[in-house]
């Protein structure tokens, strides 16, 4: 005998019929640097031929990772897993100085893709040490492109600063030469209380000639404070190590929005539909736009979805390729 037909249960948060407003932030997902960053591992794997080695995730993003691993990349954390003969291209977040000084000594052919907008703040930081600044830099310890900036100057003429406490426990005094730079991709309003207790602490402080956190950190923070406030809830598509994306999470948090990082759609789940009508949705810089779509589109198993774009800056910024790539 044939069992009854039951229908499945729809799973809590989800119903056919119910509109989900989708407010999705622009500009989102990739910038300059990253576009850059993973043409120059396209175009060394076209030239050079697979494998070629790339130091550290090119960008923090897996789906970007596993396509190029998929073309002939290798991943690689530091320059010794690299074989003196094959080709190795350095991340968009920046090395040290001593990364290319082995490669250089070891003869090795590499093509360096940190982003321009980071090698300015190395450049800057070059400067400031030749007019005898010591340099105050605001980052997250750790993080590979803070270890970078702070590994292009003699390690005693540079301290990094965290957090507001931070600067009052600095043992400088309103004497001393200093100066102060900053990650690309920081919180904008976290760094500005951090400049703030730096100039009040030490008012003959030297800024950097431009702000370091850059166009596309700070536009995506701006886009989020946007949609926000009429969000129940803003997902950040993102890595749990993309620090620019982790601020996007905060950024809707400090709005009173309740936000999640996801790295893919699978990872939503529908109980967080659950009583809502609107959800915002961003990505952080390097977060592909497939996976934009590909959560608008689980999205819409569940509910009715209505999307609505809100563009609150637009860019046009592109980077030149490495001329090693190019002729
Ligand atoms: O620096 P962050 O962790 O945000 O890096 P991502 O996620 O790879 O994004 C690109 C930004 C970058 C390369 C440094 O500015
Ligand atoms: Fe460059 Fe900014 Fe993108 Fe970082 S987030 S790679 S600094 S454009």
């Amino acid at each position: 005998m044939n069992a009854p037909f039951q229908s499945t249960p729809a799973p809590p948060g989800s119903d056919p019929r119910l509109p989900l407003k989708l407010v999705i932030a622009a500009p989102r997902g990739f910038c300059a640097g990253v576009d850059r960053a993973i043409e120059i591992v396209e175009r060394a794997l076209q030239k050079f031929g697979a494998p070629v080695y790339v130091r550290h995730e090119i960008v923090h993003n897996r789906y970007v990772v596993d396509s190029l691993k998929a073309k002939g990349a290798i991943f690689v954390e530091e320059l010794d897993e690299v074989p003196d003969d094959a080709p190795v291209v350095f991340s968009a977040h920046g090395v040290p100085k001593t990364v290319p000084a082995e490669a250089e000594r070891r003869n090795m052919l590499y093509v360096d893709a940190t982003c321009p907008l980071v090698s300015k703040v190395h450049r800057q930081a070059e400067r400031q040490i030749e007019k005898g600044q010591h340099i105050l830099f605001i980052g997250h310890a750790g993080h590979p492109e803070v270890v970078g900036t702070m590994g292009q100057v003699p390690a005693g003429q540079i301290t990094l600063v965290e957090t507001v406490e931070d600067v009052a426990n600095l043992r400088f005094t309103a004497e001393d030469d200093l100066s102060y730079l900053s990650q690309t991709t920081l919180s904008v309003d976290d760094t500005h209380d951090i400049i703030f207790a730096l100039k009040e602490r030490f008012p003959q402080i030297v800024a950097p000639k431009a702000e370091d956190i850059c166009y596309a950190t700070s536009n995506r923070q701006a886009a989020v404070k946007q949609i926000a406030p009429s969000c129940d809830l803003v997902l950040v598509i993102g890595a749990p190590n993309s620090s620019n994306s982790l601020r996007l999470v905060e950024v809707a948090e400090r709005m009173g929005t309740d936000a999640r990082l996801i790295q893919r759609a699978e990872e939503i789940d529908p109980s967080w539909l659950e009583g809502i009508g609107t959800v915002g949705l961003t990505a952080g810089a390097s977060a592909p736009e497939k996976l934009v779509r590909e959560v608008v589109d689980r999205l819409s198993d569940w509910r009715v979805v209505e999307e609505d774009i809100v563009t609150t800056a637009e860019e046009n910024m592109i980077f030149k390729l490495p001329r090693q790539l190019t002729e």
